[in-house]
């Protein structure tokens, strides 16, 4: 059974409280509960939310970026490109689809999971699934450290080109699947979106996911 909640910008009473009282603008944020667990959505910069662990949306040499990769790293501080060179070292980087695990260095959490969603092309590359892939290796490195609550960004949607309307459905669904799962330890997962076309993309993947179960 879900249980929808949304606050939307400027509302007076809202349902519910999301997030600890901030004194800056949190504009827009969403929650459907799933069984005693969670899918919550907010605008927000995701180096700012405070979490058990980040995920990052990096390049396959894991070498840094642009984007929110950049603001992981600016937050976070040397120490995180610095396990990255042991990794990179080791194994080479980071496959599309798949993800590796950092301490958090300065950033509000204990772990940042590096993700590498692929570059959209027309669709036909397997995008759907290696973008898919990517939330399910963070989930299973959050699984395999005992973290309760996750955030993402929306992996691939920057310059990497995956058209918002079709990336959103996905993440959500790969999320879904994965707290619809009872033994896991994951109980709340917060998709941290920076602007409002894409929560607003997000919301309506939501809003169609959590009707198409009602039914
Ligand atoms: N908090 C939350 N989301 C953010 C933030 C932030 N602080 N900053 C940007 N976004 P992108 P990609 C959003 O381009 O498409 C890097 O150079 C942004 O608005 O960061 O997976 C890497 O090194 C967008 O919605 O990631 C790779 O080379 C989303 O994060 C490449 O970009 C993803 O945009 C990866 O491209």
């Amino acid at each position: 059974m879900f249980l929808l909640l949304a606050k939307k910008k400027g509302s007076a009473s809202g349902t519910f409280s999301i997030c600890a009282p901030r004194f800056r603008a949190t504009l827009l944020n969403m929650r459907v509960d799933l069984n005693g667990k969670a899918i919550r959505l907010v605008q927000d910069d995701i180096t700012r939310v405070q979490m058990d662990a980040i995920a990052n949306a990096a390049n396959r040499a894991l070498v840094g970026g642009g984007g929110v990769d950049g603001a992981i790293h600016r937050v976070g501080g040397p120490s995180l490109m610095a396990e990255l060179n042991i990794i990179r070292a080791r194994e080479g980087g980071c496959p599309t689809g798949s993800a590796v695990a950092t301490t958090a260095g300065l950033l509000p959490a204990r772990y940042v999971f590096h993700a590498v969603g692929p570059i959209y092309r027309d669709g036909n590359a397997n995008e759907a699934e290696l973008l898919a892939s990517c939330y399910r290796s963070c989930l299973q490195l959050a699984e395999q450290r005992a973290v309760r609550r996750i955030s993402f960004p929306s992996i691939s949607t920057g310059v990497y080109g995956y058209p918002l309307d079709k990336a959103a459905p996905i993440a959500l669904q790969a999320v879904y699947g994965h707290l619809m799962e009872q033994q896991h330890t994951v109980e709340e997962v917060t998709f941290v979106l920076f602007d409002e076309r894409t929560y607003r993309a997000y919301e309506r993947a939501l809003q169609a996911k959590t009707l198409a179960e009602w039914r």
